[in-house]
């Protein structure tokens, strides 16, 4: 029987039983923003699957590592999930990067799902998107899921806020320790990587960021760096091993529902913004009201201004709404 011949019901068991083409067909509907019935069914099914972010510069060998890191957790009886968040357009970044690489399923292997996600324009673009196909993979019963993207300040994408654990990947050459610190990847890294580890400069690059940890990182579970050399897999079991102990440490500390929890109340506020816009002002920003173009085009109001106006004005009129209810039933006759 094909999907489309399936009842939603029937559609959200198949994802929850982790067949790969309806989880592939589940994460397309998430792209195209057309899935508030499945976000609900499936949301009570997650939170069991364990996330991992990783993310730095282009070309640092992100790819590689997570289809190594897959095949790292494969062996060690766990099934795994990968979605490659890319936001850029296809044409800048093939070009550019003509080596990168592509990673593949095992046609024949149920516990390996690997699946790539590119901005297509749905509303709210890929930040809204990437939480909830991460969910879906959740929901399918994968038991870690991969994430990999972009690092932080070239990208809209802020996946670090979606995971439970962020892996940030360097590689000599590309930048030291300082721009590390000032691109705020301090702040986020609960794992470090120095990949390319067979190119020089990548022992220097270890010890800077291990003093670095040393000397700012508050709290108890302080990143480790691990040395990689995605290529051919050296050091990916270590790295393995250094995200469970990490894992474990979350579970035990009980930061794990703290950093969820933060997570999907940042996601609420999101959602929250993008609601708002969609309901009071619509996809088509031509359709404001002429005053509104017309003040904007003539500086007379802020567009932060004329935003807050017509929040402002929403709020104000559903109040109106409600107490207009309560005095029609105020006044029902007994
Ligand atoms: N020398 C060396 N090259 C590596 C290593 N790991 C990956 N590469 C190469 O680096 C290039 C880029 O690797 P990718 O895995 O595509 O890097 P990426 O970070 O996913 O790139 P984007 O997704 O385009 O940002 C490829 O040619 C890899 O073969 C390594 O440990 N050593
Ligand atoms: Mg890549």
């Amino acid at each position: 029987m094909s999907l489309a011949q399936r009842t939603p019901a029937e559609f959200h068991d198949l994802v929850v039983a982790g067949d790969h083409v309806a989880v592939a067909r589940a994460i397309s509907l998430v792209e195209n923003g057309a899935s508030a019935a499945l976000h609900s069914a499936l949301f009570p099914r997650t939170g069991r699957a364990f996330t991992i972010g990783i993310t730095g510069p282009p070309g640092a060998g992100k790819s590689t590592l997570v289809d190594q890191l897959a095949a790292e957790y494969r062996k060690r009886g766990l099934t795994v999930g990968v979605l490659a968040v890319d936001p850029s357009s296809p044409f800048t970044r093939g070009a550019l990067l003509g080596d990168r690489v592509r990673m593949r399923s095992t046609p024949d292997d149920q516990g390996l799902f690997i699946r790539s996600m590119a901005n297509r324009g749905h509303v709210g673009g890929l930040a809204l998107a990437a939480p909830s196909a991460i969910r879906v993979l959740d929901a399918a019963g994968f038991d870690r899921v991969l994430v990999e993207t972009v690092g932080v300040g070239q990208s809209e994408v802020d996946v670090v806020g979606t995971v439970d654990c962020t892996v940030v990947v360097e590689v000599p050459g590309l930048g030291d320790v300082v721009q590390t610190m000032k691109a705020g990847l301090m702040e986020i890294a609960d794992r470090f990587v120095v990949n390319k580890a067979d190119r020089e400069g990548a022992s220097r690059l270890a010890g800077d960021l291990r003093r670095m940890v040393r000397e700012r990182h508050r709290g108890d579970a302080k990143p480790t760096v691990t040395m990689t050399q995605a290529q051919n897999g050296t050091g990916v079991d270590e790295l393995a091993d250094s995200l469970e102990q990490f894992r474990d440490h979350l579970i035990d500390s009980g930061a794990l529902d703290r950093r969820r929890e933060e997570n999907l109340a940042r996601e609420v506020a999101a959602f929250v913004g993008e609601y708002a816009r969609r309901r009071l002002i619509g996809d088509d920003l031509r359709q404001l009201p002429k005053e509104m173009l017309r003040d904007l085009r003539e500086r007379t109001r802020d567009p932060e201004g004329i935003a807050a106006g017509i929040v402002d004005a929403a709020l104000e009129s559903s109040r109106e709404e409600v107490s207009d209810v309560r005095l029609t039933a105020d006044r029902k006759p007994r």
